[in-house]
């Protein structure tokens, strides 16, 4: 199967849209289904995961029926160090769809997180498989999983939150998938351009509440703390140390600190 052809169709909707009452991981799913030539734009959404994955071997928690969880085949022609687009082009359409359905605007913490105030609301997460077939030549194979807690609050203790918490009022999951494949159409074409990553790079850091705070780091290398000011042209972190400014293009980052405004 091409990348051309097939769920993604010439206007860039997403078209193949399965559903499933249990899944394992709407990811690890997607997944196999990539590693078997699935074509790009494939979506799967599961009522409920029985292995729902977050990253670093973390787990994603959501009753049956309470959350928004979906993940989205994505093959795009783009250099490695670019693949944290691919994260911010699906959080940034999650958080305009949960703006439309229910008037919550979330912001991003940097890499993964939808974030109300500091309370976790979502998360995405992205995995490449640099052996799966159906590719074009130079292609890149990348599941984006994200999960939205629409009615459940999230797990005990995490001080995470829901939209229908955070909104006042119950929120439709239907129409909040349905405003999440729309939104992910221009920001799937802007994945395939020098000019449509910048916009996508400048559209995360409006978004990034992130910067202007002084973060730790945690990378294999161990930890980085300092001031988040700002993101590199493809989406990677700037922390000022002190003693040098350093871009991070993955780790685990904790806020541990917010400036006071300017
Ligand atoms: C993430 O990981 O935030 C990425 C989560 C991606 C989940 C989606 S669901 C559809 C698709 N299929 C999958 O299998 N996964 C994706 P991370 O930053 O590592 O955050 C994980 C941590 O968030 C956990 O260790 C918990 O502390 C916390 N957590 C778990 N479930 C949560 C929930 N429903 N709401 C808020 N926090 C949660």
């Amino acid at each position: 199967m091409s990348g051309g052809a097939g769920p993604l169709d010439d206007a860039g909707r997403f078209g193949d849209v399965r559903r499933f009452d249990t899944l394992d991981s709407t990811n690890a799913y997607l997944l196999r289904e990539a590693g078997a030539g699935a074509a790009e734009g494939t979506v799967a959404v599961a009522d409920y995961q029985t292995a729902g994955r977050g990253r670093l071997g973390r787990s994603w928690e959501a009753p049956p029926g309470t959350s928004l969880l979906l993940s989205i085949l994505l093959r795009p022609a783009l250099p490695a160090g670019e693949l944290t687009l691919c994260t911010a082009a699906v959080a940034l359409g999650a958080a305009d769809a949960c703006a439309t359905v229910s008037g919550i605007a979330p912001g991003i913490k940097w890499p993964n997180d939808l974030v109300v105030g500091d309370r976790k609301l979502g998360g995405v997460l992205a995995e490449s498989d640099p052996d799966a077939r159906g590719g074009a030549p130079g292609c890149v194979t990348v599941v984006v999983g994200v999960g939205i807690n629409v009615d459940w609050p999230g797990p005990e203790g995490t001080g995470a939150t829901s939209l229908r918490q955070a909104a006042g009022r119950p929120v439709h999951r239907e129409a909040l998938l349905a405003a999440l494949l729309e939104e992910l159409i221009p920001r799937r074409a802007s994945l395939a351009s020098d000019e449509g990553r910048a916009r996508l790079a400048a559209e995360l850091r409006d978004r990034c509440v992130t910067i202007g705070t002084q973060v730790r780091v945690e990378l294999a290398s161990g930890s980085l703390v300092g001031r988040a000011i700002g993101l590199g042209a493809s989406g990677q972190l700037l922390v000022d140390t002190g003693t040098a400014v350093r871009m991070v293009t993955a780790g685990d980052v904790v806020h541990t600190r917010a400036e006071p405004p300017a």
